[in-house]
């Protein structure tokens, strides 16, 4: 079936670029967003820094990744050394500051599977989630980030991808459906599978960087201006790409038996990862391999009627890339 589909190519793809670009550009948050974002973080840090004079803040998630989209909400982790952190009292504490210095909707929750305290800003607008101690996060936000420095084909691809799940109704975990990290890391997958590939796989070259999260050994290339090359000898545009990544998951993906790894920059068996029966609620319907946390599968969320409607959604997809006469309209119509 894939190779039909590739064979039926419709060899007008490259008149599409000039919209995707276009819809990418208007995608990027401008510069005094920004910049609103670091005044937030500089207030924040004040303000912990005075409870506790050791902890440090990190941005993590789409704030940080260079995939975040206009007006989002940033994500904040707190970190701090100590065996003996009592994460809820810590999160009542810090609401508790945050509340006297006249942030709104101040709020900790405490039981969520990630406990976090909710606030809103009023001088920048900006809300924000603040976790403690939540370190793969922050480390798994600057991989991503430097995957996107190496080809700007990235970003482009990711842009579409979560722009495209957002309207689709794709991007809700708590519906069965995939998160933004997700999908990023199937856009940096599919990128490294490209012949001639346009990125590398970090985690497979020298490692420059290395940290250790809880008991996790965090290693990869991290030099990535010396990799600002890498996928030039690939010629294929956004258009070109948007369809390939739409066909594959759509056609070519092999759902019953691989795992997309982008740590080694191929594909896996769910044999070797022991992902083929599920165990508690993880069905392993799609498998998406998280980088560091490598027993970890992004596509657990997923169960036996979300799996149908997003390999519909893919098979639209890649219908409309194929045939449409206004693929790019077409492709981000809200669902
Ligand atoms: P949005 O623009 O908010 O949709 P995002 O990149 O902020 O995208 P998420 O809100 O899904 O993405 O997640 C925030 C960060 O939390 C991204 C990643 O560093 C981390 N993260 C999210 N889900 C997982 C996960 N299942 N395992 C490990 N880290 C995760
Ligand atoms: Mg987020």
């Amino acid at each position: 079936r894939m190779v039909k589909m590739y064979m039926a190519c419709r060899n007008d793809i490259h008149r599409y670029d000039a919209t995707f670009i276009a819809i990418y550009k208007s995608l990027i948050p401008a510069e005094e967003e920004l910049e609103k974002q670091r005044q937030l973080m500089a207030h924040l840090e004040n303000l912990v820094a005075k409870e506790w004079p050791h902890a440090k803040l990190y941005l993590y998630g789409s704030c940080a990744n260079a995939f975040g989209f206009p007006k989002s909400d940033i994500d904040v982790c707190l970190a701090i050394e100590g065996d003996d952190i009592n994460k809820s009292e810590m999160l009542l504490k810090l609401a508790e500051i945050l509340e006297s210095d006249n942030l709104q909707n101040v709020q900790a929750l405490t039981r969520a599977r990630v406990p976090i305290v909710k606030l809103m800003d009023p001088v920048t607008g900006i809300s924000c989630d603040i976790c403690i101690n939540n370190v793969l996060a922050v480390v798994n936000t600057k991989l991503l980030r430097d995957y996107a420095q190496i080809d700007v084909r990235l970003r482009q691809l990711a842009f579409i991808v979560k722009h495209w799940a957002k309207s689709r109704r794709v991007n809700e975990t708590y519906q069965g459906t995939l998160s933004s990290y997700a999908y990023v890391l199937m856009c940096i997958h599919f990128l490294q599978q490209r012949r001639p590939p346009i990125l590398p796989c970090l985690q497979e070259m020298e490692p420059t960087y290395s940290v250790r999260v809880d008991n996790i050994r965090c290693t990869y290339f991290d030099n990535v201006d010396r990799l600002r090359n890498f996928g030039s000898n690939n010629r294929e545009t956004i258009a070109e790409l948007v369809w390939g990544f739409f066909n594959y998951w759509a056609y070519a993906h092999d759902y019953a038996y691989n795992v997309v790894s982008v740590r080694t920059g191929s594909i896996l068996g769910k044999r070797e990862k022991d992902w083929t029966r599920r165990v508690g609620n993880d069905r392993h319907l799609i498998c998406i391999e998280d980088p560091f946390e490598t027993s970890h599968d992004l596509g657990r969320v997923v169960d036996k009627f979300s799996i149908r409607v997003l390999r519909e959604e893919f098979e639209r997809a890649a219908r409309i890339m194929h045939q449409d006469p206004n693929p790019c309209a077409k492709l981000l119509e809200p669902y």
